[in-house]
């Protein structure tokens, strides 16, 4: 998608923001998690559930203040290119290379499936629209957690921009450490749930996926995927978990809401 396209008009505007209340509201009918039915994912279907029923749609995760913020790991993949890295992508991990050496000038976010308008995005596009900063607690599924602040776009303005059609259902994304997960529109569409290319006032730092990383407020740190290659949004679940499980220790649940 090139600058001059993703130019919304008012109008455009009031189209989207009312495509995105239609997109929200396909989700309303949903009672059960997508992986219902999956021995091996049997705990989202209680976890998934309850939230769904208990919790106010978009409830804001709580927010901190600067002086709030802790010092922050970096855990998992930290550099894609490195071919010793235990999810080294022997296609996306040479390509991510050459994209760090330009310092990310020629990355592009790969945006398809069901959109009216399919296309790539670079960070000069996604930072035109405008920004959200937010200063949350990350928690991680090994225990931990830590608090840092994060600027990014709402994925929620990437969704109306690229005309996400109704009947979306999920935004699947792949990394270029080869991770695959996907969110439902709930979630896609929650304020907080951003495309972060910002840490503590400063572009995303390497460990922590850069260019371009997912932050889902509403749930547990695995879902927050770094370094975005591509998303595609689907009108059907797909589970990569089948053949990921076993790189999973212990299985991670798809739905990890918190
Ligand atoms: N692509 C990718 N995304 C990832 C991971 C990873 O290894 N690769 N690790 C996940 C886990 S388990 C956590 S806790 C957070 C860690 O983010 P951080 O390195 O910024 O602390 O990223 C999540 N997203
Ligand atoms: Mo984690």
């Amino acid at each position: 998608m090139t600058g001059s396209r993703i130019v919304l008009t008012r109008r455009a505007l009031l189209t989207g923001a009312a495509s995105a209340a239609g997109l929200a509201l396909t989700g309303c009918t949903e009672r059960l998690p997508p992986t219902y039915g999956n021995v091996l994912r049997m705990s989202d279907n209680l976890s998934y559930v309850a939230h769904r029923l208990l919790i106010p749609r978009h409830a804001l995760a709580k927010e901190y203040g600067r002086g709030d913020v802790t010092s922050f790991p970096a855990i998992g993949t930290t550099n894609p290119a490195d071919p010793a890295g235990e999810s080294f992508s022997k296609t996306l991990g040479p390509e991510f290379s050459r994209l760090m050496h330009g310092d990310f000038a020629d990355y592009r976010l790969q945006i398809d499936g069901h959109v009216a308008r399919p296309g790539s995005y670079s960070l000069a596009d996604l930072k035109r629209f405008a920004p959200r900063t937010q200063i949350t607690k990350h928690t991680c599924e090994e225990g931990w957690s830590a608090i840092g602040e994060w600027t990014g776009t709402p994925l929620a303005r990437v969704l109306v921009a690229c005309g996400a059609l109704p009947g979306a259902r999920f935004v699947n994304f792949h990394t270029f450490d080869d991770w695959d997960d996907s969110i439902d529109m709930v979630d896609a569409l929650h304020p907080q749930t951003i495309l972060a290319w910002g840490m503590n006032g400063r572009d995303l730092p390497l460990g922590h996926g850069a260019p371009l990383r997912l932050r889902v407020e509403t749930q547990l740190g695995y879902k927050s995927l770094k370094f975005l290659q591509r998303m595609t949004v689907t009108q059907e679940f797909f589970d990569p978990a089948p053949e990921k499980q076993a790189t999973f220790s212990g299985g991670w649940a798809w739905y990890a809401g918190i």
